[in-house]
């Protein structure tokens, strides 16, 4: 069994987690901050069956956008400390996927 964590735009995550749902996907939803903008993204909680890996991939590529985001030099931690620092862009998503082993799962 495969946990992924799915960070995605907050924008992409309703749709995408309704599209996982509807193929049977179990899915949490966690709200998260991205370090480097400093604002909200979503983080999609998935446990599957290692075989069902791709069609999640498959889901998320389909529904999770990439887009440009401008930094905020006082808002990111990562560059506004800086007196120097510039907004500049970024390309964002549309999903950063870890996945990892599960040893086991328990439903009590
Ligand atoms: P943020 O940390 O807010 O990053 C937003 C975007 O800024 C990133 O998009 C990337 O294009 C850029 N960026 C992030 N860190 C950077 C750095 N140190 N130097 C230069 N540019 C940087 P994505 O790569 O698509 O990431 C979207 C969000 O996914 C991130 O939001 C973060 O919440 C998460 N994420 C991405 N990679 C991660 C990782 N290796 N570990 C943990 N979280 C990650």
């Amino acid at each position: 069994m495969k946990l992924l964590l799915a960070i995605v735009n907050n924008d992409d995550s309703a749709v995408a987690s309704s599209a996982l749902t509807e193929k049977g996907f179990f899915v949490t939803k966690l709200s998260t901050t991205g370090g480097f903008l400093m604002v909200g993204n979503t983080t999609l909680l998935i446990g599957t069956e290692d075989e069902s890996v791709d069609e999640v991939m498959k889901i998320l590529k389909k529904h999770c956008v990439t887009r440009k985001q401008v930094t905020s030099p006082t808002a990111s931690f990562g560059t506004g400390l800086k007196k120097d620092s510039l907004p500049r862009e970024v390309n964002v998503g549309g999903a950063t996927v870890f996945v990892l082993n599960v040893e086991k799962t328990f439903k009590i």
